[in-house]
């Protein structure tokens, strides 16, 4: 095939200059590589050595129904006891980087820092170590979604005390694994955890305090994420000497006509999917976005409320959270078209009503396996562009990207999916977007969320009905190696993926 594209450009090479066969395009010789997981989703021994109970124990335990499979992360892939075997995988593909969070009540079983639980400062240290031997550059997420039970119920990011609470359990993260870990991120998806989880039933807690609980959680969350950045910053970075930001989730969105009204939709829907989050941080003014806030408060007074259900930032606040954070992660999925045009018989109040737009997917756009994930074309590109736009180009790290499948070891879908992500990042180098990694969701099948096992997102399939939870990679992680160790997309690697894979270390 690449013979004959060759072949067929050289004879026209003669009569067309236009005809060069297409340039070869690499990932710089810095660039990460890397695979993310998430402790609740995949370490298990959920009560083991001391750990305390979390939200999704709680909701697990509790509400058996809300999962969709009836399951729980009691044991997930059980990397609590099978990390040797993670970073054996990580080696195998080549990663330069593991992106893993920690577990919250592993670390302090109270939920505070007056205790801490000496087997899980063991465990983590264990797992660094092993990446450091080789090579393998260790990315912390102090916190994916698994909140201290104890915390919750104390109000959990609905009380401001979280920022305090969340900034010892960062100051105790820093202080027994600082020394070795130079990548931080405070917290991952913002919206996820404020929205799904007290805005709607979508995640735990399962609040749906529906227009109220995911506008207080994003308040006190963003402060929460700003104090650990601060501590970080003031008390450990110079000795340290590594950086600190945040991953939120960005889908791409386009307008659905090149209307006005179109244009206003889907500025209103990037302020609330996303800006509303990450403008306190990287916004000239700080604060929440203008317009978003001001249809919040003008509809909360319509709706008799004596003040806006949004609460606003004080100056002092702004000055606070202004600028905390190194880079700027981005977990990316999937796409929709924005119209303004809406059938309007939303919730009320509601945050779907208070942003008040609708949503297309065409035919003709590839779906996975989860109602919400669907490959919309050069997504990964549009939505980088829309970052640096608003944000002056900051540093860029994707820290989550990936596709869902059900069992089985041929994922030509998810290769397809990453392929063009792939060639997507690559456009967005070449268009001089300062995007510094690429790490894959995920590195192995887990618990996902409320979805449990029924959904798969791994690079690795892991056999949650064998007690050793094996792991056998993909088709996708064979293709994911060959990018890694060429720098390169291939399109036509059609790997025989049932080989057994090698392991090179560098
Ligand atoms: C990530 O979130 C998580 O960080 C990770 O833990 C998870 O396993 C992974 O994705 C795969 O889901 O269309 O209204 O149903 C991704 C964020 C979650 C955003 C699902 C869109 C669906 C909203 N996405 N959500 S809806």
């Amino acid at each position: 095939m690449k013979a004959l594209v060759v072949f067929f450009c050289l004879s026209l090479a003669m009569r067309y200059s236009t005809c060069v066969p297409k340039q070869r395009r690499t990932f710089p010789e810095d660039f990460i590589f890397g695979v993310s997981t998430a402790s609740y989703q995949i370490e298990g021994a959920w009560n083991l050595d001391g750990k305390g109970e979390n939200i999704w124990d709680y909701l697990t335990h509790n509400h058996v129904e809300a999962i969709a499979d009836l399951s729980n992360g009691d044991i997930a892939a059980d990397s609590y006891h099978n990390y040797l075997r993670d970073v054996e995988m990580l080696r195998e593909l080549g990663v330069n980087a593991y992106r893993f969070s920690l577990s919250w009540s592993r670390i302090l079983p109270t939920g505070f820092a007056n205790y801490i639980n000496k087997a899980a400062i063991d465990y983590y240290n264990n797992l660094i170590n092993e990446l450091l031997k080789y090579n393998i550059k260790p990315v912390v997420t102090l916190y994916h979604w698994d909140l201290p039970q104890k915390l919750q119920e104390l109000g959990g990011f609905g009380n401001p005390l979280i920022a305090d609470w969340f900034e010892d359990y960062a100051r105790v993260a820093f202080q027994y694994f600082g020394d070795r870990v130079k990548f931080w991120i405070t917290i991952n998806e913002p919206k996820e955890i404020c929205l799904d989880g007290y805005g709607s039933t979508a995640k735990a807690p399962m609040l749906n305090e529906s227009g109220i609980g995911e506008y207080i959680c994003a308040k006190n969350l963003i402060i929460a994420h700003a104090k650990a950045y601060h501590a970080y910053s003031n008390d450990f970075k110079a000795t340290q000497g590594g950086v600190c930001g945040i991953t939120f989730s960005v889908s791409s969105a386009q307008p659905l006509t090149s209307s006005e009204e179109d244009a206003i939709a889907l500025e209103i829907h990037n302020q609330g999917e996303w800006a509303i989050y990450s403008d306190p941080i990287y916004s000239k003014e700080g604060g929440f976005p203008k317009e978003f806030s001001e249809r919040i408060a003008l509809k909360s007074l319509q709706q008799g409320y004596p003040r806006s259900r949004l609460p606003a930032y004080t100056e002092e606040e702004k000055d606070f959270v202004r600028g905390t954070s190194d880079f700027f992660g981005v977990n990316h999925y999937s796409g929709s078209l924005v119209s303004a045009v809406t059938s309007n018989n939303f919730v009320v109040p509601s945050f779907n009503d208070d942003v008040g737009v609708s949503y297309y997917t065409p035919e003709e756009w590839p779906r996975s396996v989860s109602s919400w994930l669907t490959q919309m074309p050069n997504s990964l590109n549009i939505t980088l562009t829309r970052l640096r736009d608003r944000y002056d180009n900051p540093e860029i790290y994707i820290t989550e990207n990936g596709w869902s499948t059900y069992q089985g070891l041929n994922d030509d879908t998810r290769v397809n999916y990453m392929r063009a992500a792939w060639e997507s990042a690559l456009d967005a180098l070449d268009a001089g977007i300062n995007l510094k990694g690429y790490m894959a969701w995920s590195l192995m099948d887990n618990f996902e969320w409320r979805e449990g096992y029924s959904e798969r997102f791994g690079l690795y399939e892991v056999d949650f009905e064998d007690p050793a939870r094996t792991r056998t990679p993909r088709k996708s992680a064979f293709v994911y190696k060959q990018l890694i160790s060429t720098r390169e997309v291939d399109h036509d690697y059609d790997p025989d993926y049932q080989s057994i894979m090698t392991i090179n270390d560098s």
